[in-house]
């Protein structure tokens, strides 16, 4: 059995598993986070099953680049582009990594405190 057969993320990107979608490109898809910890809380996940930083290699400096920036259009559709957003990249167990398949969160809607 592959990797991506038991991928929940996956299987959003197969529209197997329901998400709110907000943005969809021939890489990418961002959708609604199922636990939102502020008013606005998208995931951006490469449709390419990439399990998290540690995975990525030289063959996707242009999808990661295409998922940064596909962090300002999210921000831009939500309506945070001015008032602030913050984007976190979580790679292992330790670091707060629930789900192994890379993803992006644009978080914002409300103040954020620094250090999170
Ligand atoms: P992380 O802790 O960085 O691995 O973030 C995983 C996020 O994914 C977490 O905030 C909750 C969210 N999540 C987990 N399962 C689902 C799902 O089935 N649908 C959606 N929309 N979000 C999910």
């Amino acid at each position: 059995m592959k990797q991506e057969d038991n991928c929940i993320f996956c299987r959003i990107v197969r529209h197997e598993a329901k998400a709110s979608v907000v943005m969809e490109t021939q890489d990418l898809i961002a959708f609604d986070d199922i636990h939102p910890q502020a008013p606005v809380h998208v995931l951006i996940i490469p449709k390419k099953h990439i399990t998290n930083l540690n995975s990525a290699g030289q063959d996707d400096l242009d999808l990661m680049g295409k998922l940064l920036l596909a962090a300002h259009e999210v921000a831009r559709l939500k309506g945070i582009e001015e008032s602030g957003y913050r984007t976190v990249i979580n790679t292992n167990r330790g670091a707060g990594q629930s789900v192994f398949h890379l993803h992006l969160h644009v978080i914002g809607g409300r103040r954020m405190t620094w250090p999170p």
